[in-house]
């Protein structure tokens, strides 16, 4: 595969780099993109309305049911050839993941320095107390549509993700470390994300004025392709090994 020229060559000088991702980055591991339907089950609903505190206060068996699916979703993939890519160079590299995803494919490709922006659905917390909750939730054999979340042992609270919520503010320190990354870095890699939804869609503005060249990586334009320096049209999972590889070839051994 044909890599840019100009990315080639960014790449192999960049001291410090950093990679935020969205939805598409999971895509080609099997996770269904918050644009395109959930299928079966729950594509009768919008995900960007049971990610929300409104759905939660509104229906939290049903939102329960949905945050419960997607854990064994993530259970049962992998990561794909894009996050392994970005865990090899980030052996080699000054190298930090700041994701919107709630996965933890990053982290199981061996990526050590990832910023959850959104949280992260595999950890629990009472939604009164705020205490973590240590059991992991199970769906029963039969796809369900609601579930009744489980009760916090200290103050009988319900159970919730910890992951934020459309109108709920992102934790302080993920939004304090990801800013301060992408304004140190010297290159910005884009990948499947559509640049939506705020603050982190913001995240690439910062990065470019603070002197960072900012790469997209997506099959489709998006609403930060503008000012992107350069946008590729792959995917992750194509597009980051062969990405690596002519950084790596590059280099002196
Ligand atoms: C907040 C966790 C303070 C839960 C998520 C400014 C302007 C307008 C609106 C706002 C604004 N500021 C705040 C808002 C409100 C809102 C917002 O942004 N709304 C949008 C929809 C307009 N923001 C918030 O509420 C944030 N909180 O601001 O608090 C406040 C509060 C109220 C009012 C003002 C201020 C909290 C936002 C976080 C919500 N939680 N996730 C969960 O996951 O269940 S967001 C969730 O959706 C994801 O984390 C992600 O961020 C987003 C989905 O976007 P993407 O990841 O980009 O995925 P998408 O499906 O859209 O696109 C996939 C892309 O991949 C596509 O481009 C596709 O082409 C590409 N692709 C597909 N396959 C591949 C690929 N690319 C590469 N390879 C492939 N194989
Ligand atoms: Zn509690």
């Amino acid at each position: 595969m044909e890599v840019p020229r100009a990315l080639v060559q960014v790449a192999q000088r960049a001291r410090r780099v950093v990679v935020l991702t969205g939805a598409g980055m999971s895509a080609e591991s099997g996770l269904s993109t918050f644009r395109d339907p959930e299928n079966g089950l729950w594509q009768r609903f919008s995900a960007q309305h049971l990610a929300s505190a409104a759905a939660w206060d509104e229906d939290p068996a049903l939102v329960w049911a949905w945050y419960v699916w997607r854990f064994e979703c993530v259970g049962e993939v992998q990561p794909n050839a894009g996050h392994d890519a970005i865990a090899r160079w980030s052996e080699r590299t000054d190298l930090a993941v700041v994701t919107q995803n709630v996965d933890n494919l990053h982290e199981r490709a061996g990526t050590r320095s990832v910023v959850h922006l959104h949280g992260s659905i595999s950890a629990f917390r009472c939604s009164a107390c705020e205490r973590p909750h240590a059991e992991t939730p199970v769906l029963p054999d039969e796809p369900v549509e609601r579930l009744a979340p489980p009760r916090c042992a200290t103050c009988a609270g319900l159970i919730r993700p910890g992951v934020v919520w459309f109108g709920e503010t992102l934790p302080d320190r993920a939004w304090v470390d990801a800013v301060a990354k992408v304004s140190e870095a010297d290159l910005v890699l884009v990948v499947g994300t559509s640049g939506i939804v705020y603050p982190a869609a913001g995240l690439p503005a910062i990065a470019r004025s603070e002197g960072a060249v900012v790469v997209e990586i997506n099959p489709q334009t998006t609403d930060i392709s503008d000012m992107a320096d350069l946008s590729w049209r792959e995917t992750a999972a194509r597009a980051l090994p062969a990405l690596v590889d002519a950084v790596h070839d590059g280099e002196c051994p």
